[in-house]
């Protein structure tokens, strides 16, 4: 299998031996088997050669003036760009000893002189099939680790991606702050989590008052800027993570206050008030005062899965109803 595999996949040799005799007779022996077929005396110049153009296969002197094979095999296996070359040491030395260092420093194979050529010939074609398999093998591995790559870099741009269309989804446009969908997924998590937990549930209903007038006065486009002015008023008020501030609808804002009870709850209405209040938003068709003032519904429960998330709405929108009626600019509970 491996001659007929071999026939279309010749491989560079790079011969080393100090003795030319040997060179000429196995470079002869190789090149009229197809392989090509540099050579050499030197090990110094076997090493620099390998570096510059890493052939499939060296066969490698062990006895040689400049450097012994032993040294060059140890040089070129510490080098990353020759480590992987096969080598096979032939050598007039046919002690175990001999082989047995030549094994260990990394040899693929030991050749005795004097050799036989067709031994030489199935010993240099087993090894440059293995490299060559090998490097196929590398290239595979890499391709396949350049694809998975690939791959990890296209998930985490789609994530990210997911991740901005979510924020949107759940983001009111004009003010930056949660939509009424995304206070209705948290109200009922926050609801689960609460009544679970036997903890308190706080609402704030925020509604502007007079804002028809508002708009009436000063036009549609100063009542969003008007709307966004309340939204980063209330943005500073409401910093707790497990908060949730909403635009609710037109001019109403909603702030989820989670494991707040009522006295927290009002608190932080009245702290919102008057953050808006001391805005100082001119508003002369009000009806309360000079400024652009809220009217805040503020509904407190313990939840229990027996009764539905929205009866917090109702009891804050009653509260808020209550605060209308009674002159605007103020908070009821
Ligand atoms: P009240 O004090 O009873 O709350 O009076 P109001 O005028 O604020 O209440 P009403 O519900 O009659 O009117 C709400 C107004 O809010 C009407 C609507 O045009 C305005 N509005 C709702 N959404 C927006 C918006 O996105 N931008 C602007 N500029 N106005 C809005
Ligand atoms: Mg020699
Ligand atoms: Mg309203
Ligand atoms: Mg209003």
């Amino acid at each position: 299998m491996f001659s007929s595999d071999y026939e279309h996949n010749f491989g560079q040799i790079l011969i080393v031996d100090d003795n030319p005799d040997n060179l000429r007779l196995l470079s002869k022996m190789l090149e009229s088997k197809g392989f090509k077929v540099k050579k050499t005396v030197s090990g110094e110049i076997a090493i620099q050669a390998a570096k510059i153009e890493p052939p499939d296969l060296i066969l490698l002197d062990i006895n040689m003036p400049d450097m012994n094979g032993y040294e060059v095999c140890r040089q070129l296996k510490s080098q990353e760009k020759t480590a992987n070359i096969p080598i096979i040491f032939i050598s007039a030395l046919d002690q175990t000893t001999d082989k047995v260092i030549a094994f260990e420093i990394g040899g693929a194979d030991y050749i005795t002189k004097p050799f036989q050529e067709l031994e030489v010939l199935a010993r240099v074609r087993n090894q440059v099939v293995i490299y060559q398999q090998n490097q196929q093998l590398i290239q595979q591995n890499k391709i396949l680790q350049q694809e998975i790559t690939e791959r990890q870099r296209v998930e985490a741009a789609l994530l990210a991606a997911n991740q901005q269309l979510q924020l949107f989804v759940f983001l009111d446009g004009l003010t930056g702050v949660a939509n009424r969908r995304k206070f209705d997924e948290y109200l009922n998590l926050e609801w689960q989590r609460l009544a679970h937990k036997k903890l308190p549930l706080s609402l704030l209903l925020c509604d502007v008052d007079f804002f028809k007038n508002y708009n009436d006065t000063y036009g549609h486009l100063t009542g969003d800027d008007c709307l966004k002015q309340i939204a980063k008023t209330l943005k500073l008020s409401v910093k707790r993570p497990s908060d949730l501030l909403a635009r609710y609808g037109g001019e109403e804002f909603a702030v989820i206050l989670s494991n707040t009870n009522e006295k927290g709850a009002i608190y932080l209405a009245e702290d919102i008030r008057q953050k808006v209040y001391n805005l100082k938003i001119p508003h002369a068709q009000s009806k309360v005062d000079n400024f652009v003032t809220l009217s805040i519904g503020v509904a407190t429960i313990f939840p229990n899965m027996q009764i539905a998330p929205n009866t917090l709405i109702e009891v804050g929108d009653k509260a808020l109803y209550t605060a209308k009626a009674q002159g605007r600019n103020r908070i009821v509970a």
